[in-house]
């Protein structure tokens, strides 16, 4: 990340000190200790601004999270109050409290139909290590306990917890901690952009989603617990699938009783249009993993929601679970999670993503198009990518050495936007507040930085 110079003696205190003590989530501390982190010191709507007094247009709403924008009064205050009355206590030993009660009734509401019992973790990570627990335990209990094997894709992302990093299929992250773990394995994704070549993405759609089919043939449908997939993958790089997928691998998993477990980690809570991305996609799940858009990232807090598949299963043990942590349901996290979802409701995101607000979005993206860098916008309701190309008619990239995603982003920094980068995929997924005129502000911004990258690489 390119930081500005640093002006004030305060912000090089703070650089230093971080510098120093602090070990960044992927990051390369050589490089940042040369250069000096951004000190993000607060944020409102959908602005955040630095120690230097630079203020920045959030594209990707924190990290795909901050749905209801920054500095919402109603959630600091829900914060506030359970703070006061129960900073906390524990769900364990037959206990719970009005927050994490209220929370999963609220949850069973606005979840897709047959979702109705809640887990609480306290990150997306840790959402998905206790939903392969859960797969995994399930299937002892039918007393199939041969049903291991778990199914995930390629450039998917579920995490950095032991299981899930094993389920992520971006396999820069496996390495360094020999992972994956045995019985995880992946598939193709349905990448028609990077990989569809001359198919249409109908038949593509098809062919990637019988790719699970061909992989539990392979291994035995006996042995086969679950398939695990995002309804559009984000952080491998938006890769929105083509319209015959879903349902094909709905009635893959279905055929050979394999479970579907869904993360909504970034497709939650209003994100394409519907409260989940398995309301807009058409997807029938048994389980799903959420967080982020959960409170609106206010509060670091996950749930895995079971349908009644499972649920019915676990509920009517007479075994203990055994799993949970210190921290599941936090009366606060929970409260301000509840405050978030009633906010969502009461100014109708959901309806402003799938509605106005979206449609506004994806016409601006879509304008994008006409740019002789850009090979491809696409995106669904309050989210949307931009593939910056070597050449628009065959699709071909740019040498991955030119790093010209990441220079993109550079000037993004430096002209007041924030604006993912993924490879050469530029990502956008703004808080679902967003007006009118900040959309206007966030695309003229992305133009001007994509002219920016086009200059500078055309004089390379
Ligand atoms: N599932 C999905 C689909 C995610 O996107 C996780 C699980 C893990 O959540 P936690 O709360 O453990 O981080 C995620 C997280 C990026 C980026 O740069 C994306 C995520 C996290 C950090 C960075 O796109 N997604």
């Amino acid at each position: 990340m390119s930081a500005p110079i640093a002006k004030s003696n305060q912000t090089k205190r703070w650089q230093e000190m971080d510098a120093a003590h602090h070990l960044h989530p992927f990051t390369t501390h050589k490089e940042l200790a040369a250069t000096g982190a951004r000190v993000i010191t607060k944020a409102k709507g959908v602005y955040i601004y630095d120690s230097e007094g630079n203020r920045l247009l959030d594209g990707m709403a924190g990290l795909w999270c901050v749905q209801v924008g920054y500095g919402r009064e109603e959630l600091a205050e829900a914060g506030y109050k359970a703070l006061k009355e129960l900073p906390f206590y524990n769900t364990f030993f037959q206990t719970t409290h009005p927050y994490v009660a209220e929370l999963s009734a609220k949850l069973a509401e606005v979840t897709p139909k047959g979702i109705e019992r809640f887990f609480f973790a306290n990150s997306g990570s840790e959402g998905n290590d206790s939903a392969v627990k859960i797969i995994r335990y399930y299937w002892n209990l039918k007393k199939q306990p041969k049903k291991k094997v778990i199914i995930a894709r390629d450039k998917a992302y579920h995490g950095v917890t032991l299981a899930a990093a094993s389920l992520s299929g971006l396999t820069s992250m496996h390495p360094q901690a020999d992972l994956p773990l045995p019985g995880f394995v992946h598939i193709a994704c349905p990448d028609w952009y990077g990989k569809g070549g001359d198919m249409s993405r109908e038949d593509f759609g098809i062919k990637t989603a019988r790719a699970l089919e061909d992989k539990i043939l392979e291994l035995g449908p006996e042995n086969v617990a679950a398939f695990v997939a995002e309804p559009i993958q984000g952080a491998g790089g938006l890769i929105i699938p083509p319209s015959t997928y879903w349902g094909e691998i709905n009635r893959i998993c279905e055929k050979y009783d394999v479970l579907l477990h869904v993360d909504e980690v970034i497709c939650g809570f209003g994100r394409t249009g519907q409260w989940f991305g398995s309301d807009t996609l058409g997807i029938a799940p048994d389980m799903i993993n959420m967080a982020k858009g959960l409170s609106s990232g206010y509060q670091p807090i996950a749930a895995v929601g079971l349908g009644p598949k499972i649920g019915d299963v676990l509920f009517n043990s007479d075994e203990e679970w055994s799993h949970g942590f210190t921290y599941s349901g936090h009366p606060v996290a929970a409260a301000v999670a509840l405050a978030n979802l009633e906010l969502i409701q009461k100014e109708q995101l959901v309806e402003k993503a799938g509605g106005a607000s979206g449609a506004y979005f994806q016409k601006k993206l879509a304008e994008l198009a006409d740019h002789p860098l850009v090979g491809e916008t696409r995106g669904m309701g309050m989210i949307g990518a931009i593939e910056l190309v070597k050449n628009k008619k065959t699709r071909e990239r740019f040498a991955e050495d030119l790093g010209v995603g990441y220079r993109c982003r550079k000037h993004c920094f430096a002209n007041g936007l924030i604006m993912r980068a993924i490879g050469d995929t530029m990502v956008l997924s703004p808080p679902l507040v967003i007006t009118e005129a900040e959309m206007d502000e966030l695309f003229g911004l992305a133009r001007h930085c994509i002219d920016l990258i086009a200059k500078e690489i055309s004089v390379i």
